[in-house]
């Protein structure tokens, strides 16, 4: 494997041009291949360890066919199976698709689908729901199954047994450094997930810049995400950043909602850096005498994003533990964090600042520059920032404007230069850091029979965060009452991921709408 230069990747450029980012974890073995890699309730890998079974599951990979281009799904809560075969794609050369687990059957198919997906490693908690899925994605030739003591009825490969007569001898596919390694989908306003390809020097760029530059990893370091590693913010800054570093990693197959299990793998596995979203400190803050109950002392810093992190939140966090939050403006688009806080230098409330390695502009609606102070769009400028939308071109290009991006956020910079989140330009929310799109929310209401018509927009909670709220009339006939309410949250709950649901519900006797009949969700709002 190419040796880079001890002075860091800051730019493309900086890497070799055939450059493979399972380098990452092998940069570790000539001097840290007994060193810890990994935790988890189920399994402690070292470095060597993790490299060996990377070579059996990429030699069983290309024993199924796969070859460097094609796409390998990936269905899992987070575990070292998935660590490993993520590895093993980037290796031989193939994609890999971080799916999430909170989908319904109706998005696995369509992603399953959509990237053109030909093996699929799924986990055994996991099979069942999968199958409805795979019977509309006919590109699936193979199924692995993780976590599982198999079942002999499947046609499906049991992981375990899949790779044990594999050798442990690769030889590291010949990418060039912007071939794709991940293809990862971000939800829009309407319609389908959209896929977004990320090639091998994000990987290795975004390490630098903000795991190294900004946050500041080191080889003691010992990362805990809660975010997954399905999203982005998991995959760099739970595995990728880490061992880019040499330092060690948690893995933990649980929900955030369970705040005290978040915390015991904190008092169990003793991380120095917690990753999660400002919902998930809500959340902790929530649990009474926490910090004296879980012992959090192994923890020099945390980080927050996926969605603006409150400033009483993160005062709270800091009055209790003494630990200071790194929030981070990131997205999918540009694989990780572009403008963050960091350590020594906190704004509380604000996204901090620029990344270097990154230029943003805050601008109108025809792209000039807003004076200082002013709120106006976001644009990104950084050669980690994904380039289309997969079978999307029209997106694509509202989106993606030469060497600049839309990000779809509204910011304010103020006169010391922190960036401060003032809302989207679509009507787009996060909830606990994941996308609801309203309209999706709105089909799901009007699909009830006592519902006429409804609007769906974001309502700040208890905590300053944003959750959906439904204003909706109802059908002659029907009462709004608390039945109603208990029923039509119901019956979100059945259509979609249960956090997508509306957490208030006014009925109200029209809603706001423009002369040509389109609700105004802005003044709801
Ligand atoms: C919003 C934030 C205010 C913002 C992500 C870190 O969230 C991530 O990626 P997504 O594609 O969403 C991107 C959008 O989420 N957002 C994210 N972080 C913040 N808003 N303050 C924040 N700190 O609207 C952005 O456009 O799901 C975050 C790293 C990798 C990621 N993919």
């Amino acid at each position: 494997m190419t040796q880079l230069a001890s002075a860091g990747v800051r730019r493309a450029a900086d890497l070799p041009e055939r450059y493979n980012a399972v380098e990452i974890l092998e940069r570790n073995l000539p001097h840290g291949a007994d060193a810890v890699a990994l935790l988890s309730d189920a399994r402690a890998c070292t470095f060597g360890q993790i490299a060996e079974e990377v070579d059996r599951v990429g030699n069983a990979l290309l024993g199924l066919g796969v070859r460097p281009g094609d796409t390998v799904a990936f269905l899992s809560l987070d575990s070292a199976e998935w660590a490993v075969s993520f590895f093993a794609c980037l290796k031989i050369g193939a994609v890999a698709v971080g799916m999430s687990t909170l989908l319904t059957v109706k998005e696995q198919a369509f992603i399953l689908r959509d990237a053109s997906a030909r093996v699929l490693l799924v986990h055994a908690s996991l099979v069942t729901a999968v199958r409805a899925a795979l019977a509309e994605a006919p590109s699936v030739e193979h199924v692995v199954v993780i976590g599982s003591e198999g079942d002999n009825d499947d046609p499906f490969f049991i992981y375990e047994s899949w790779i044990a007569g594999e050798s442990t001898e690769l030889s590291a596919a010949d990418t060039h450094r912007t071939d794709y390694a991940t293809l990862n989908y971000s939800s829009g306003t309407t319609g389908q997930p959209k896929g977004i390809f990320h090639s091998h020097q994000d990987c290795a760029l975004t390490a630098q810049l903000w795991g190294l530059d900004v946050l500041g990893l080191r080889p003691d370091d010992r990362t805990f995400s809660v975010a997954k590693l399905f999203f982005t913010f998991g995959l760099g800054g739970n595995l990728l950043f880490p061992w880019f570093v040499g330092a060690s990693v948690v893995l933990y197959p649980g929900s955030p909602r369970k705040a005290t299990d978040v915390l015991g793998v904190v008092d169990r596995f003793r991380p120095t850096i917690l990753f999660t979203s400002p919902t998930s400190y809500a959340s902790i803050l929530a649990v009474e005498d926490f910090a004296s109950i879980y012992d959090l002392g192994s923890l020099r810093l945390c980080v927050s994003a996926g969605e603006a992190l409150p400033a009483p939140i993160w005062q709270e966090f800091h009055d209790i533990t003494g630990i200071d939050i790194i929030d981070g403006i990131g997205s999918t688009e540009n694989f990780h964090i572009f403008v963050s806080n960091r350590p020594g230098d906190v704004r509380p409330g604000s996204s901090g600042k620029p990344v270097p390695g990154y230029e943003c502009r805050i601008v109108d609606p025809e792209g000039n520059p807003v004076p200082r102070g002013d709120i106006g769009n976001l644009h990104l400028k950084g050669e980690t920032a994904t380039l289309f939308y997969l079978h999307d071109p029209e997106r694509s290009r509202q989106t993606f404007l030469g060497p600049w991006m839309d990000t779809g956020d509204k910011y304010i910079e103020d006169e010391d230069g922190y960036f401060w989140h003032a809302g989207r330009t679509d009507d787009m929310l996060k909830v606990g850091g994941i996308w609801v799109s309203p309209v999706e929310v709105e089909s799901a209401l009007i699909a009830h029979p006592a519902v006429l018509e409804c609007a769906v927009v974001g309502a700040s909670d208890g905590s300053d965060l944003v959750k959906p709220k439904a204003y909706v009339v109802l059908q002659d006939g029907y009462r709004g009452d608390a039945d109603m309410r208990a029923a039509l949250v119901a019956h979100c709950v059945e259509q979609m991921a249960a956090y997508k649901r509306p957490r208030w519900i006014d009925f109200v006797e029209e809603l706001p709408k423009t002369a040509t009949g389109k609700i105004q969700r802005y003044r709801l709002r």
